[in-house]
């Protein structure tokens, strides 16, 4: 049996297990079981949209890092597909670490970071490449790998070096990766180019750790570049709360604007972005948080970034989601005071897509209770408070810096099983994980501390299971 084949077993045997989790979401991408982690090689590929993502199928934690494989034509409905990269352990190669997928004349290809037992993360990765030839179901790894190696930096001492993401600017493909110089300790991504993605010359860093910047961390990992509108957007994931950049592009050089945090939440990372046919800039990113059982880790929802007119990222779930809604619950105009309760008596569910506006005219916390106990003693909150400008979900919080009008709060929440997403004003977003006491704690509230806040509109829909 190959290395394919009792990989697929392994996945088969935890599905059982996994499926069986009450905390395990319905309308969330992730894997068929055991361990996943970040989306990896968007693509848009003859009329479907391919999604990879490191994969373990040997068990619910990090290790023997695969790239599994699935495709959409709605962005909606996933089918999975057979791994697509299997480590190749007779080459000396033990994970498949992140990259991406281009469309080469016709010819997908994979570029990812290759990491061995000798080929340590730290100070040995190579970069690789793996084309496919009957539209991406089974890959071919070049005989011509590694295909870029540390020694193209000269002089330069990068440690941790990885996760490629190339894009075409005329004749070139350009490529940037992430990692840290040694001797500063300070963030980098660099930048390459080629003419035929097997030959590579190194350009110069792209953009270095602002060590003024409290935010952009130690290692870049994940550098993800493109352009929006006349700008150009940097993001990238530097072990902790993932940061973006919007900036200017000159002379192969980024000059960053402010950092700011893609989505506030600690459980958000890795994210992986790329351009549909319509245009729109679709991105992805990894939910996580500890071991569950038969899966571990998936994929937020599919959010698209635009530029507002301050130039700040704008985030907003595709619509394509819409269709996932069922039965629905309106509300309108309602003052909403602390001693107003139950007012969502009548609805319940953890499958469920929340739309509220609310108008504030006094300093205060409001928000939703969600996954209440019958008895209406437990519960977990998503909220804003207007004096500290502080948005919360759970655990996870964020204090908001986006200029928005503090009289129209617009909050859009996604709650599947255990993972929650916060769209505030579409401006910032929060994504975290919660774990209702018991199964039967589906109970829905509104809560606000002191003074009043008007509801103006509220939307509930319950929503279905995207595998179904
Ligand atoms: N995950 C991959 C690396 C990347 C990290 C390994 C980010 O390529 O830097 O699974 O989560």
């Amino acid at each position: 049996m190959n290395n394919l084949q009792t990989a697929m077993e392994s996945i088969e045997k935890a599905r059982i297990i996994a499926e069986k989790c009450p905390y395990r979401p319905k309308y969330h991408f992730l894997s068929p079981s055991n361990w996943m982690n970040d989306p990896n090689g968007p693509i848009f590929y003859k009329g479907e949209y391919h999604l990879f993502y490191q994969h373990n199928p040997y068990g619910d934690n990090w290790g023997h890092i695969h790239w599994g494989h699935a495709k959409s034509k709605n962005l909606v409905h996933w089918e999975h597909l057979p791994i697509a990269l299997v480590p190749s352990n007779e080459l000396g190669e033990e994970h498949c670490f992140s990259g991406c997928c281009i469309n080469n004349n016709g010819v997908p290809t994979i570029i990812y970071t290759s990491i061995g037992p000798k080929r340590l993360s730290s100070t040995c990765a190579e970069q690789w490449l793996a084309t496919s030839l009957d539209d991406m179901i089974t890959w071919q790894k070049s005989p011509h790998n590694p295909i870029l190696t540390l020694d193209l930096h000269g002089e330069l001492d990068v440690r941790e070096w990885r996760d490629p993401y190339v894009w075409k600017e005329g004749d070139y493909w350009y490529m940037t990766l992430g990692g840290h110089i040694h001797n500063t300790r300070a963030g980098i991504a660099l930048l390459y180019r080629s003419r035929d993605l097997m030959q590579w010359e190194y350009l110069n860093p792209l953009c270095k750790e602002d060590k003024k910047s409290k935010i952009t961390g130690l290692n870049w990992e994940c550098p993800n570049f493109f352009s929006l509108g006349d700008k150009h957007v940097l993001i990238i994931s530097p072990y902790k709360r993932v940061v973006y950049s919007v900036g200017s592009y000159m002379n192969h050089k980024f000059t960053p604007g402010n950092w700011r945090y893609i989505d506030h939440g600690r459980v958000f990372y890795a994210p992986n972005t790329m351009f549909d046919k319509q245009g729109r800039l679709i991105m992805w990113a990894w939910i996580h948080d500890g071991g569950i059982g038969g899966w571990n880790g998936c994929l937020t929802l599919p959010r698209i970034l635009s530029l507002d007119h301050e130039k700040r990222l704008k985030f907003n779930p595709v619509p394509e989601l819409q269709t996932l809604r069922e039965s629905h619950f309106h509300l309108d105009n309602i003052i909403l005071s602390p001693q107003s309760s139950q007012i969502l008596e009548i609805v319940e569910g953890n499958c469920l897509e929340i739309i509220a506006e609310f108008e504030v005219n006094n300093p205060t916390s409001f928000g939703f209770k969600i996954f209440q106990s019958k008895d209406h003693g437990e519960f977990e909150t998503i909220g804003y408070d207007i004096e500290k400008k502080l948005l919360w979900a759970g655990k996870e919080k964020g204090k908001i810096e986006s200029p928005f009008s503090e009289q129209h709060i617009r909050f859009h929440i996604f709650i599947d099983k255990s993972v929650i997403e916060v769209y505030f004003n579409y401006c910032e977003c929060l994504t975290s994980r919660m774990y209702p006491k018991s199964d039967d704690s589906e109970g829905i509230d509104l809560f606000i501390t002191n003074n009043t806040v008007k509801l103006k509109t509220l939307d509930i829909w319950k929503l279905k299971s995207i595998w179904e």
